[in-house]
């Protein structure tokens, strides 16, 4: 180990060194945007849920209308204690609960409505879902939240001023009735058209302006001051841009305050973050582990897998952010066994991967310290808040571990200090051989930014020593954890979410050319059909009884050709499509372009007609990576 002077002790000191104590050594000065404590509090959490669950649960809907019957929601097994021990298992460290989706329907005892649980046969009209999961949370030790829509398509005067008031009455009920909530989620999306109070209409807003968040953040701050509040822009964490769960590689916490707001068009740039942005806004990937964010009987089969949602830990806590993973309550009120097993097994696979530190205790060489207790020690010590620092003119460095004997090893997690802001924009992570050369590990992303934390999957090596070159940054560097792991045999499976196998009745699509047309019937999901009309006719050869069409959405980084509102017929021969058996819209379809699925009372035709009565952007193509006909 050589030995190097701290950078701030000046030369006359160094020559008596003990009259430069450790407290002497300041921390570097931070680098703004910073966060407040809170959103580090927050961050640490890494994981946590999301329980969706309400009236679209009982009647097969993502979006519900404003209209479906509050009789309807009857689960007769609810146990809330069930879902938080679950989630415990699960590794999970807090659950957000929607309180009310955008269907304005209540899973408390709101007095300002009667859509609520109040008028449900659960518990006879005297159940409250908010306060049995808020206390089931606090005897298994999970932090508990709420979502709560700001677009409500039940109220009639949803659009007006007077909701807002409404709104904020809600707010108020579920902050002050409820203990302390971790966090608070406004979501985005604003469909436009509803039931609203019967006059089912579409009615648009001033996405940026009507709510008037302002007043909703001082409301919060009155309340629940150590809340982090999340929208798509802020301000206390940002959605990612994307329902799939994960972050960019390149990953900054900051935002360039007041540019972001639901219904950003470059909502893309949110999983990267702004890299000159001023206010700290940290990316919150939210998924679901079924397609849909409710649940549906037919998803039963297609629950995410332990190894996927272990590739999405990989890409969202490991990529500087934190995962929201969702869990679709079932009709019975519990958390569906199969999503119960793969997460439970998820955590356990994290756990298995990332189990032995091989650098713990470990003093590395350091190119640069800045000395008194921010000594290399700091990286391996196990504690996020001591961290090696270098001195304030050094931006560049290298850390490097030595073992007395060749290790095997493939996954590594880095940390920034980030109290004093994230710093780092580029490293390099090195391996020595055998013949003493050094060669950079193989990994399938750059290395870019760490931020609170950064986990790197690399092609096993046996190595002797291993470095990380620190290569640009916007000032010295703060690092405050590096350990290294051997994940174990098969670790370097590539982790692929498989093609959807879709069961469909033979068809043809007679007026495309054929080999465009096959792009929808290639069970390669990343083949897209784009129809230059708004209706696409489907030909089954023969009469068949049908009973239901699903199809695959574009599944670009940026999807295209999104149908958002559709009308389904039928008819004996092409030109007499006539009989519509459906209509209706494909809820939620520009942020998470999953399967959709139209079911109808089983008819026998030889054709169907889709006809897109509108696009999520308008004048687009309709796009179709697969179809089926069941
Ligand atoms: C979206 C909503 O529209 C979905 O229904 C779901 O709640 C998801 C978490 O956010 O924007």
């Amino acid at each position: 180990m050589k030995s190097f002077l701290p950078a701030t002790c000046s030369i006359a000191m160094a020559l008596s060194l003990a009259s430069c104590s450790v407290s002497d050594i300041k921390a570097p000065e931070p680098i703004l945007p910073v966060p407040e404590q809170k959103q580090v509090e927050w961050q640490k959490m890494e994981t946590y849920a999301f329980i969706h669950f309400g009236l679209n649960t009982f009647n097969d809907r993502e979006w519900g209308y404003g209209d479906s019957d509050p009789s309807t929601f009857n689960p007769t097994r609810l146990d809330c204690e069930q879902w938080a021990q679950t989630l415990v298992n699960a590794g999970m460290k807090g659950v957000i609960l929607t309180a009310k989706h955008h269907d304005g329907f209540c899973l408390w005892p709101f007095e300002g409505t009667d859509y609520s649980i109040a008028r449900s046969p659960y518990k006879n009209g005297r159940g409250d879902i908010v306060r049995e999961l808020s206390e089931a949370c606090k005897k298994y030790g999970l932090k508990f939240a709420v979502y709560l829509s700001p677009w409500d398509r039940r109220q009639a005067n949803y659009g007006t001023p007077e909701y807002l008031d409404y709104f904020y009455a809600q707010l108020r009920d579920l902050l002050t009735n409820y203990g302390q909530v971790f966090e608070v989620w406004f979501d985005g999306a604003n469909g436009g058209d509803g039931w609203y109070g019967g006059t089912k209409e579409v009615r648009t807003i001033d996405r940026k302006n009507y709510y008037n968040y302002p007043r909703i953040y001082e409301i919060l701050d009155e309340l629940q001051p150590q809340a982090v509040i999340f929208s798509d822009g802020g301000p206390g964490c940002r959605w990612v841009g994307n329902e799939k769960g994960f972050a960019g590689a390149t990953n900054w916490s900051f935002l360039r305050q007041g540019e972001v707001y639901p219904g950003y068009d470059k909502s893309h740039e949110l999983q990267y973050g702004h890299a000159d942005g001023n206010q700290w806004v940290p990316a919150e990937c939210d998924v679901s582990i079924r397609p849909g964010w409710f649940y549906h009987p037919e998803e039963d089969d297609r629950v995410k897998t332990p190894e996927q949602l272990l590739d999405l830990y990989y890409r969202s806590v490991g990529h500087n952010g934190t995962l929201l993973l969702n869990f679709p309550v079932d009709r019975d009120g519990l958390i569906h066994p199969t999503d119960s097993a793969n997460a439970v097994r998820f955590h356990q696979l994290v756990q298995a991967e990332l189990k032995t530190d091989l650098l713990a205790g470990l003093l590395p060489e350091v190119s640069n310290e800045r000395g008194g207790k921010f000594t290399a020690s700091a990286l391996t010590d196990g504690d996020y808040d001591t961290y090696w620092a270098t001195a304030d003119s050094v931006d560049t460095a290298e850390v490097t571990f030595s073992f007395s004997a060749p290790r095997r090893m493939n996954r590594m997690l880095l940390q920034e200090y980030i109290p004093l802001g994230q710093r780092v924009k580029s490293f390099v992570v090195e391996s020595r051989d055998g013949d003493g050369t050094w060669r950079p590990v193989r990994l399938n992303e750059e290395t870019t930014t760490i931020g609170y934390k950064r986990l790197l999957r690399f092609e096993t090596v046996t190595a002797d020593a291993i470095r990380v070159r620190f290569t640009e940054s916007r000032g010295s560097l703060c690092i405050s954890t590096i350990s290294l792991y051997d994940a174990g045999e098969g670790a370097d499976l590539t982790y692929t979410v498989p093609t959807e196998q879709l069961k469909s009745l033979p068809f043809s699509l007679p007026l495309l050319p054929e080999q465009e047309a096959a792009f929808a019937s290639d069970r390669n999901g990343q083949t897209t059909l784009f129809v230059h009309a708004d209706s696409l006719l489907i030909d089954l050869g023969a009469e068949r009884t049908v009973s239901s069409f699903h199809f695959l959405p574009d599944q670009g980084e940026t999807s295209r050709g999104l149908v958002s509102n559709y009308e389904l017929s039928v008819g004996p021969d092409a030109s007499r499509m006539d009989r519509v058996v459906k209509s209706g819209e494909f809820s939620n379809i520009r942020n998470n372009p999953v399967m959709q699925s139209v079911y109808f009372t089983p008819v026998t035709t030889r054709y169907l007609l889709l006809k897109a009565t509108r696009m999520v952007v308008p004048g687009e193509p309709m796009g179709f990576a697969e179809i089926a006909v069941q």
